[in-house]
């Protein structure tokens, strides 16, 4: 049993056939001081006040962040972690709401954060995995990007590189300098473990399956994919001189 109060923070567009499902799961792990986020872009599926009807329906522990319009993953998560930190949270989860990112790994990652300082699910480490549906190709291109691609221009030693299921102690994001962090997609998760690793924060990995979105469609395209990898080289000119001296004191 932990004291420490832990934070789902997870961004929504158009997650009304997902979001009650998701936070009834996360709430059936039974762990205890867990609360919820929603950063909610206004969805025209009205997903925010489903939002508000579950903030009702478990009290303190579902909060809402609703922002005008829709500004992509990376804004989104960044107000998130500002107000999880102001709202008190210890450790600090980073979670898609489409159950991409299954709930029950949360279990591993209270087990493993006390000895890291970013926890990360790796789709492509040793009994990970994605979708069985996923084709020869997709698969091949996902992990060449993951773990040849980025981590040989960044000289990353992670095994997902763009993977986006974290648990953050909130010292390391108050120490990363959030301000520094400017991606969008599936950039942004990589510039924030590249931003983490070079300023020295212990990363600890473990295995996730990953399936596809239980509802909805996916926005995976090859234009998406080719964006990104070229991307990879803005985040090296921007970050590489970084070290652990760099961190960001807080007040
Ligand atoms: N607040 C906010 N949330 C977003 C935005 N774009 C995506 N999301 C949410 O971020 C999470 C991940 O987005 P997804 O659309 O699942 O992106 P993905 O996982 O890369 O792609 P697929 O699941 O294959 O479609 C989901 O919970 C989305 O609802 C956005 O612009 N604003
Ligand atoms: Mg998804």
């Amino acid at each position: 049993m932990t004291d420490k109060k832990t934070m789902v923070v997870t961004p929504t567009y158009n997650e009304k056939e997902n979001l009650a499902r998701f936070v009834a799961a996360l709430f059936a792990l039974e762990i205890s001081h867990l609360q919820v986020l929603v950063v909610d872009d206004n969805s025209p599926d009205g997903t925010g006040q489903l939002a508000e009807e579950l903030r009702a329906q478990y009290d303190e522990r579902v909060h809402v962040l609703h922002r005008t319009h829709k500004q992509g993953l990376g804004p989104a998560y960044l107000a998130g972690f500002a107000r999880a930190i102001a709202l008190g949270a210890d450790y600090i989860v980073q979670m898609d709401a489409d159950f991409s990112h299954q709930p029950h790994y949360l279990h591993t990652m209270l087990e493993l954060i006390p000895n890291y300082d970013l926890v990360l699910g790796s789709r492509f480490m040793k009994g990970g995995g994605v979708d069985h549906t996923w084709s020869v190709y997709r698969k091949l291109l996902s992990l060449w990007a993951n773990r040849i691609y980025t981590p040989a221009i960044l000289r990353l030693p992670v095994y997902d590189a763009t993977g986006g299921f974290k648990m953050w102690r909130r010292e390391t994001l108050q120490g990363m300098g959030l301000q520094r962090i400017q991606s969008n997609g599936y950039v942004f998760q990589v510039e924030m473990t590249y931003v983490a690793y070079k300023l020295g924060y212990r990363i600890g990995e473990f295995p996730i399956y990953f399936p596809d979105r239980q509802e909805g469609t996916s926005k995976m395209s090859s234009k998406v994919a080719l964006e990104a990898a070229a991307r990879v080289w803005q985040i090296l000119a921007r970050h590489r001189h970084l070290t652990p001296a760099d961190r960001q004191v807080s007040q």
